[in-house]
């Protein structure tokens, strides 16, 4: 059966101190409390990386992640990391396709689908977003959006390299807006994206596939998102910033 996963994702968010600071406050208290998700991730920026997985080593389903790599294996990309450098350090995710990174660096579906062989290849899994943006959901083209993202970016994978991927549905209207899909309609959106794999892929990939919802997911509305048959956990922004609103979430799953 498939997993339960909460992911936080920081964004470009805290100091050094700040970031190692949170997460040992997270990993203090997923040792003392029964955290019920079946994995927790936590996707920082590069800085804090090695640290925090040296912290995650050992702990109870707690991951930590990146936030993007770069395609290539190494070379002279200033500024940027290789998913071989983030496994370096212990990290066993990155986020991939999230719709900050496609509309603010230009990420296409064909530039992801390099990335996802590139995070495949050193045995990372990607954390792949995808969703649609308000026009396209007012335009009622959105199923289509998706589901050229899933065959662009994913679709070349065999079976047993999909089955590495975890999907997160974000809804780009639901991003640092504080607006959230309702439960409905993002399990409108999970099951059509269950059955678009189960097209590709069969059911019984289809059913272990975990498919996340995110964009301004909270304690006040996590848990009717996640009891959705078709919502396997969630891609945390804002909230996961607070380690007590973090764990909240991840507790939904008790
Ligand atoms: C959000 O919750 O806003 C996110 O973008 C999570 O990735």
């Amino acid at each position: 059966m498939r997993k339960n996963i909460v992911a936080g994702n920081w964004k470009m968010n805290l100091d050094y101190e700040s970031g190692v600071s949170l997460f040992s406050e997270i990993v203090n208290m997923a040792k003392d409390e029964v955290i019920g998700a079946q994995e927790v991730v936590v996707c920082s920026p590069a800085i804090h990386l090695s640290s925090i997985a040296k912290l995650a080593n050992g702990v109870n389903n707690v991951h930590v992640g990146a936030q993007n790599i770069h395609q290539a294996e190494s070379g002279a990309y200033t500024g940027e990391i290789s998913a071989s450098q983030v496994k370096s350090v212990g990290a066993a995710y990155v986020i991939l396709g999230h719709s900050e990174r496609r509309a603010y660096f230009h990420e296409t579906n064909a530039l992801l689908a390099e990335k996802v062989d590139a995070t495949l290849k050193h045995q990372l899994k990607p954390i792949f977003c995808i969703g649609e943006t308000k026009e396209e959901r007012e335009s009622g083209s959105f199923f289509d959006v998706i589901k050229a993202q899933l065959e662009t970016a994913l679709f070349h994978l065999s079976a047993s390299d999909f089955a590495q991927v975890v999907l997160a549905y974000e809804p780009v209207w639901a991003i640092g807006t504080g607006l959230t899909a309702s439960p409905e309609q993002a399990q409108e959106v999970h099951a059509f994206i269950r059955a678009t794999v189960a097209e590709k892929y069969g059911e019984a990939v289809a059913d272990a596939t975990s498919i996340l919802y995110g964009g301004s997911c909270n304690p006040s509305n996590a848990e009717s998102l996640f009891s959705q048959k078709d919502i396997d956990g969630g891609l945390i922004g804002g909230a996961s910033l607070k380690s007590r609103d973090f764990l909240d979430i991840v507790k939904v799953f008790n």
